[in-house]
């Protein structure tokens, strides 16, 4: 067994029965043009969890950790886009086009992963219609098919689709560990409030740690 450092307090895990999953880590949403930024969003801030998670990634691949990416994004006909959602945030931004092609549509430049954190083959890539990653999507079959009990949960934004998916895996048994500089938000005190709603009354969504503590777990 390994053990990571983290809020409220440390906790075992299994490297065999852990998972690195890692969300929505889309140019639509951490780069000028996307989905984040037509919201009315600096995409700027969400920059600073691309590094850490460089690391906690690479770490990962070199002990052969299972690892998963998400992305948020539609059907190019928008038929998976609820009407509720495709006309939020004041206007339709989903599948209009924009710099890096049609927002939040699948197989488009925006929709797709930032060249940093790039799936590798062997890593699955869950293709979500909504903010949780477990909401229409094969992600709990593949983690019960894998035996996997923990998630090393890393991405964008915390407080949206990290915290949705969180909050889904928590009541799937899951224990999960966000690590704190590898998610970030467009508004940097939903990320430190978000954070502290995870660990708060004994890791009652989950644990807090970061990518210093997690490579030296797994090391
Ligand atoms: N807008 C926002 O903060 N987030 C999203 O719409 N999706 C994700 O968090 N991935």
């Amino acid at each position: 067994m390994s053990v990571i450092q983290g809020e409220p307090f440390p906790l075992e895990f299994d490297v065999a029965t852990t998972a690195l999953l890692i969300i929505d880590m889309q140019r639509d949403f951490v780069l000028p043009g996307g989905f984040g930024e037509k919201l009315g969003n600096d995409t700027s801030l969400l920059l600073a969890a691309v590094e850490p998670t460089q690391r906690v990634l690479d770490a990962a691949r070199k002990k052969k950790m299972f690892v998963i990416h998400t992305r948020e994004g539609h059907r190019p006909d928008l038929s998976d886009c609820p009407p509720a959602k495709l006309t939020r945030g004041g206007a339709t931004f989903i599948g209009t086009q924009g710099p890096m092609g049609r927002i939040l549509v699948r197989g488009e430049q925006g929709h797709d992963i930032i060249n940093q954190l790039y799936p590798v083959p062997g890593e699955p890539v869950i293709d979500k219609p909504g903010k949780g990653s477990f909401h229409a999507t094969d992600l709990h079959q593949i983690l019960l098919d894998r035996r996997i009990k923990t998630l090393i949960v890393c991405g964008v934004t915390l407080e949206v689709c990290v915290h949705t998916t969180v909050r889904e895996a928590n009541d799937r048994g899951y224990e999960c560990v966000v690590l704190s500089d590898c998610v970030a938000s467009y508004f940097p005190e939903f990320n430190r409030v978000g954070l502290e709603m995870i660990k708060a009354q004994g890791a009652i969504f989950g644990w807090v740690s970061n990518a210093k503590n997690f490579i030296a777990g797994i090391s």
